[in-house]
């Protein structure tokens, strides 16, 4: 049983982290994007090209792409919607001509990943991020106030969120509007409450239904594309896998997964297994998912949260958490030994460590990108690598 390919996240040449530094964490290859072409628009083979020069001169590889983001239009089935399935097409083929050969991207309305709280303090004394459950809901509330925004509640979260909202000092609600809304990293779009208000508007009267079928119409336009470019394709689960301001999403459980792979039943369609979105489900059980959608799995994020009574999360250490993490990667070292038996030249699985705590030196730097500071990552990177280091030993001594 042998080791899943170590990768970090690397922003492009504007990242505070450098492409040494991910060398010294230990990480052989990266995973990155053209951060600058975010409004859908086709990424040009020049412009891959030049960043893929800079990581491969830096002695690593640019493994996996992470993420073309999929324009508002395709997800809403608006008057743009063959435009911009045009150009994405075009950007897949510009990656099978540069040769990264993995496409991870999401299918979120309106926000992508998503917390409340970015300086969680841990016992530890590091910084976690964190959603709490009910500040959510007292910025939907009482700041946002949306058009029907209590039915989306019960009588008791609304209560408890009133509670809150009379506690809550104005700054810390200032703060919890701007990391709800302003964006965070990859983010492709930051707004403010009146144009997040005006996005909202484009989801009135599309229902979960209504989102799948779009996911679905857009995955049989482009995965032939792929399968012709030799790309596969994997999408990142909702995070969190439940629906936010009343939007649909259509990427957080087992049963979403089964219907996006049906949706064109192949290869290149696929999923990139992130522990930390699908973990926040309880109702999630991840090895069995592992066992289920494997032979597609083709990225592969590790992040540990711990679950709160109400709803809320925060980000555990790598090791740490609900998700019993050694399972996890047992499961999918497993999956690699069955894929090299039978064959499948792309046995060895693509991870990074997702997230980490901010630690260390990392404490007070001016810039930092929420979850991608280089030293909490490169602990988890540790850990993970001491993980599947001491599965692969065990295995060899037990033949
Ligand atoms: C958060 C990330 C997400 C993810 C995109 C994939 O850290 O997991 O931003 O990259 O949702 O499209």
């Amino acid at each position: 049983m042998e080791s899943m390919r170590e990768t970090l996240r690397w922003y492009g040449p504007g990242d505070p982290v450098s492409l040494d530094n991910v060398k010294q964490a230990g990480a052989t290859e990266v995973v990155s994007a053209l951060h600058h072409v975010y409004d859908g628009s086709a990424w040009s083979d020049a412009d891959i090209a030049e960043q893929k020069a800079k990581v491969e001169a830096a002695g690593l590889k640019w493994a996996v792409v992470e993420s073309i983001p999929v324009n508002n239009e395709i997800k809403i089935a608006g008057p743009g919607r063959s435009r911009y399935i045009g150009w994405y097409k075009d950007s897949i083929r510009a990656l099978g001509r540069q040769g990264i050969k993995t496409l991870c991207y999401n299918f979120m309305p309106v926000v992508d990943w998503t917390r409340t709280d970015l300086t969680y303090k841990m016992p530890s004394t590091g910084y976690a991020l964190r959603f709490d459950a009910i500040d959510f809901a007292a910025y939907d509330l009482f700041v946002l106030q949306r058009p029907g925004v209590t039915a989306d509640y019960t009588n008791a979260q609304i209560a408890e969120a009133e509670t809150r909202f009379k506690d809550i000092p104005q700054d810390r609600m200032d703060a919890i509007e701007r990391t709800l809304i302003a964006g965070l990293p990859a983010t492709e779009r930051k707004f403010d409450r009146a144009s997040f208000l005006d996005a909202l508007r484009d989801y009135d009267g599309i229902t979960p239904d209504d989102l799948r079928a779009n996911l679905c119409s857009f995955l049989q336009e482009i995965v032939p594309v792929a399968e012709e470019s030799g790309i596969q394709l994997c999408i990142h689960p909702d995070d969190p896998p439940f629906s936010l301001y009343g939007l649909p999403r259509v990427v957080s459980t087992a049963s979403d997964v089964r219907a996006i792979f049906a949706a064109a039943d192949t290869q290149a369609n696929g999923l990139t297994f992130c522990t930390g979105s699908f973990g926040v489900r309880e109702d999630n059980d991840l090895v069995a998912m592992i066992r289920e959608f494997g032979p597609r799995i083709h990225f592969v994020h590790l992040r540990n949260v711990t679950r709160e009574p109400d709803g809320s999360f925060h980000e555990a250490d790598h090791l740490g958490g609900s998700t019993n993490m050694p399972a996890v990667v047992i499961a999918l070292m497993q999956e690699q030994a069955r894929r090299k038996a039978e064959g499948r030249t792309d046995w060895q699985l693509p991870m990074r460590p997702d997230h980490g705590h901010l630690l260390a030196d990392d404490i007070g730097k001016a810039r930092i990108n929420p979850g991608y500071s280089l030293i909490g990552r490169l602990k988890g990177l540790a850990e993970l690598r001491g993980v599947m280091q001491g599965v692969t030993e065990m295995h060899a001594m037990q033949s």
